[in-house]
């Protein structure tokens, strides 16, 4: 189901990365796991159950340049304004048994009348579904902040589902969409991208 960013607070970008891209960036990633800590960028620690890397955009000239993909570029410059650049340049892999997290939002609720000021794009790295840990979000609910003020204590809403992506496509979700990771409940980690783009308050949200 393809969404629209505005109505439905998310969209699918289908086939962003070609499949040799996402194996050198597959690669990149397990060199980048086995960096001795002390060359980790601050903040990276090895966690049990859900791995994460983070400053991609520094680490791996694949993601450097899916920063610069037209079609990426032109869904955030077209919501946030084009002078954004993206925050947060991160992988997240939940891996067998791992990955369920509560609905939330990448910012604060909404308030009457507010510009949206963060998106957030998950880049599939594997085919993902409701099996191995795909995202869920709830269509819509960016654009009410009665659900939004109840992050972290819903568990489950009769619209939510599981976004499908293959491998290369990418969910872009406005951050104030409820949304979460779920388990993982596949025999294979499920590796993805987390890129965040935030315009700061007071920092001419248009
Ligand atoms: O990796 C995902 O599917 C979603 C992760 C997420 O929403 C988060 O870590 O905040």
């Amino acid at each position: 189901m393809t969404g629209s960013l505005d109505h439905d607070g998310y969209t699918i970008l289908t086939g962003l990365l070609e499949r040799e891209a996402v194996d050198q960036l597959l690669r990149d990633l397990e060199r980048l796991r086995t960096t001795p800590a002390e060359e980790r960028p601050a903040g990276e620690r090895a966690e049990a159950g859900t791995r994460h890397l983070h400053r991609l955009d520094e680490r791996s000239e694949v993601v450097a340049s899916l920063l610069d993909h037209p079609a990426l570029t032109s869904v955030v410059h077209t919501h946030l304004g084009s002078s954004v650049a993206a925050s947060q340049v991160s992988a997240r892999t939940p891996q067998p048994g791992f990955g369920g997290q509560r609905l939330h939002t990448d910012d604060v609720a909404r308030s009457p009348g507010q510009a949206p000021t963060t998106l957030t794009a998950i880049v599939a790295l594997c085919a993902i579904d409701d099996r191995n840990g795909g995202t869920r979000v709830i269509p819509g609910s960016h654009r009410r902040p009665d659900l939004q003020r109840r992050a972290g204590g819903l568990e489950h809403h009769p619209d939510e589902f599981v976004v499908r992506l293959d491998a290369g496509d990418a969910l872009v979700f406005d951050g104030h969409l409820l949304h979460s990771g779920t388990p993982n409940a596949s025999d294979a980690d499920r590796p993805a991208l987390q890129i965040v783009w935030r315009i700061e308050r007071g920092e001419g949200v248009r």
